[in-house]
């Protein structure tokens, strides 16, 4: 996984908080595939954007509950893929 490298060996675009799961799909619909990290420690996910030529920019989501698991699907049939997220209740 020769990106997964590249990714995790620049800190500025390296999800914090123990990535547990990754998922690769095309967030933002600009055609490239886009990396997706559900951090359970830091109660986030990270996206990782993929702007072409190895080149990737990290925002991250707060979650308030940690994320473990990450999928996707069309979940409303409108021909995009859905981002769906588990994650471990506080209570
Ligand atoms: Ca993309
Ligand atoms: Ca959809």
């Amino acid at each position: 996984m020769p990106v997964v490298y590249l990714i995790v060996s620049d800190s500025a675009s390296r999800p914090a908080g123990e990535p547990g799961s990754l998922l690769a799909l095309d967030i933002d619909g600009d055609g490239d595939h886009d990396l997706v990290t559900a951090n359970a420690a830091s109660r986030d996910l990270s996206v990782i954007y993929n702007a072409g030529g190895m080149r990737f920019s990290l925002t991250n989501f707060g979650m308030g509950d940690a994320p473990t698991s990450l999928a996707a699907g069309d979940l409303d049939h409108d021909a995009d893929l859905d981002l769906i997220v588990s994650k471990a209740s506080s209570k």
